[in-house]
């Protein structure tokens, strides 16, 4: 498995518990490495764009809600199987799901205000960090 890119974003509930270096030692520790980084606080066009693909989920404005209800980080982050390296130590999206070590079970509150995000495919990888940032802003 070649090196890969993915984008992370440390969600609202995090940043309020201040907790974002927890968030990365963990990414850190299995392996990812944090190639951009940056602490944002999204408009509603701007979740509205990112979260699209979800634009007719029950969810939507509620996510929409919390994803601009406070700071947020951006993160590009490098490694082999970067994509599926992250959604692994993110864990389940619910965290009542989520498997033992993961960010989600050790942070996350609920189903919604779950701490982290991770890309779900390289495709979407690289269609969310072209969003993100722009190429100089990536340094690997
Ligand atoms: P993400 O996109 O944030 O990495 O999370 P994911 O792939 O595990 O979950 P996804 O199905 O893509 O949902 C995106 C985000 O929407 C919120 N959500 N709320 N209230 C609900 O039932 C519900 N379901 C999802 C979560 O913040 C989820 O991460
Ligand atoms: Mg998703």
């Amino acid at each position: 498995m070649a090196t890969e890119r993915t984008l992370s974003i440390i969600k609202p509930d995090a940043t309020a518990r201040n907790i974002t270096g927890k968030i990365v030692d963990k990414l850190e520790s299995a392996g990812l490495r944090v190639v951009a980084q940056k602490r944002v606080k999204w408009s509603q066009a701007d979740a509205e764009a990112f979260y699209a693909v979800h634009k007719e989920r029950p969810f939507f404005n509620d996510l929409v809600a919390f994803m601009t209800s406070g700071p947020i980080v951006l993160q590009v982050l490098e490694g082999e199987d970067a994509v599926a390296k992250n959604r692994e130590v993110m864990g389940a999206t619910n965290p009542a799901d989520a498997a033992e070590g993961t960010i989600r079970k050790a942070f996350a509150e609920n189903i919604e205000r779950n701490s982290v995000h991770g890309s779900d495919s390289s495709e979407n990888a690289e269609k969310e960090i072209a969003m993100c940032f722009k190429a100089d802003e990536i340094v690997g």
